[in-house]
């Protein structure tokens, strides 16, 4: 690793190169393209990002759950190069190549379930839910498609329609994809007969609402994510997954799981499905996958994957060769460097000390997540009132210390942590220092 593994704080966070290139960016991107944290990249190496005014910020968002690996990770560097000088693009469409097969097969093998499985790569999240969909309606004949309250799924025409978040992702972007279907998400915290019966009543409306306003013989498939991102690090009480798995099971609907932000050892498992023994008929995946190369996947069924006619799915990128090279040496990484392992160490020294943090906190209401993957939602203290203001105010504060951090929530009241599994004890340390001092700072003003 060329970054040394260290924070400093130089200037001011932004500091004033970031700040010239800032205004450029106002003058030359478009508006609609936001900024969490205005500060510049020159480099990044494992956790640690260095920015063009020479402060190292310690990274708790790892690019969106993306660098799992740690960025600019050495497998995923040699390989890049490597391919990038053999070739660079052929379309795999027209003339294939090794590399695609070679991630096809390592997704089969890696996802849950001992079945006969198929994989079609692209290069985008959103992409890949498109496919799953495609794949679904092409196998079933049935066209309805059943998402979440809270859900994420992308920002494209049928993924918004898919996305329950109305700011910033679909306000004024209508009219959107039809025949997508929106139901309560099992979600603990805010279940209004309180955490303990989520499981059973989320499940029961779950099967009303589909039964009553879709009808399983028009529904091709049901979406979840089985740890919300976007919408909040939402984790479903045990038993939900599981039961909603085997009611599509039982009336032919396919049952998707997204797993482009939870999959790739995030939650301490391969794939947070495999928390709860629960073997999605296909599977989505993709930031985490190729160490921040743009790639994406569906991976399923054979009989469903292969139902598709011949030329029904691709792209002119998919499977690029490039991202394939980076995907394979993230693969080899986690493999080799045991980051499931990782982010179960992970969670068990952030989460006593997130625990901690709440117990001084009112305002945090809770402490969820699991493995590298973890959150605190925020509200005015002894209600349950989201607080964002507090939020952003505490993200905030960590950016002006050199720690990255996000937030999301479709409250924006949450605060999220995904560090890259990589991360050395002294630097997850530091950073909850940081968060700690934070909290005390925010809370008190
Ligand atoms: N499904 C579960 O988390 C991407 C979105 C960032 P793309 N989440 C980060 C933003 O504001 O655009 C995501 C996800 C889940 C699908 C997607 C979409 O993946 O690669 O961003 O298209």
């Amino acid at each position: 690793m060329t970054v040394e593994q260290k924070r400093v704080v130089a200037t001011e966070i932004p500091g004033p190169r970031s700040v010239e290139l800032h205004a450029r960016k106002n003058a030359a991107v478009s508006a609609g393209v936001g900024t969490t944290l205005p500060i510049y990249v020159e480099r990044a190496g494992g956790a640690i990002v260095v920015d063009v005014d020479g402060n190292q910020l310690i990274d708790f968002g790892s690019g969106i759950a993306v660098t799992s690996v740690g960025n600019a990770a050495p497998r995923v560097v040699e390989r890049v190069r490597e391919q990038v000088a053999d070739f660079t693009h052929t379309c795999f469409m027209v003339t294939p190549y090794e590399e695609y097969v070679a991630v096809a097969e390592l997704l089969n093998e890696l996802t849950p379930g001992e079945h006969e499985k198929r994989s079609a790569l692209f290069n985008s999240g959103a992409e890949a839910v498109e496919n799953a969909v495609k794949v679904a309606r092409s196998a079933t004949g049935r066209s309805a498609v059943v998402a979440f309250d809270h859900a994420y799924h992308g920002r494209t025409n049928l993924t918004m329609a898919l996305t329950a978040k109305n700011m910033p992702y679909k306000h004024h972007f209508g009219p959107f994809a039809g025949d997508v279907y929106r139901v309560p998400m099992a979600y603990p915290y805010r279940w209004p007969t309180g955490p303990d019966n989520c499981a059973d009543e989320a499940f029961a409306t779950f099967v009303e609402m589909t039964h009553a306003q879709v009808g399983e013989d028009n529904c091709a498939a049901v979406l979840i994510e089985p740890i919300q991102g976007e919408g909040g690090f939402v984790v479903p009480p045990p038993g939900f997954l599981p039961r909603v798995a085997e009611w599509c099971r039982e009336h032919g609907i396919v049952f998707i799981a997204d797993e482009i932000q939870t999959g790739f050892c995030r939650t301490g498992d391969w794939f947070a499905c495999e928390a709860e023994g629960v073997v999605p008929d296909l599977i989505t995946t993709a930031k985490g996958i190729a160490g921040g190369l743009p790639l994406a996947a569906v991976t399923g069924r054979a009989d469903l994957m292969d139902a598709v006619h011949s030329g029904g799915l691709g792209g002119t990128y998919g499977g690029n060769p490039v991202a394939c090279a980076a995907a394979l040496g993230a693969i080899e990484t986690m493999r080799e460097e045991d980051l499931v392992g990782a982010a179960r160490r992970i969670e068990a020294v952030m989460r006593p000390r997130l625990a901690a943090l709440a117990s001084r906190h009112p305002a945090i209401g809770d402490v969820r997540g699991r493995g590298a993957m973890l959150a605190v939602e925020l509200v005015e203290a002894g209600t349950k009132n989201p607080d964002p203001n507090l939020t952003a105010a505490v993200s905030r504060a960590c950016h002006a210390e050199g720690l990255i951090t996000l937030t999301a929530g479709t409250f924006g009241n949450v605060l999220r942590f995904l560090p890259p599994l990589v991360i050395g004890a002294d630097l997850l340390a530091e950073g909850l220092d940081i968060l700690d001092a934070a909290f005390a700072a925010s809370a008190a003003s």
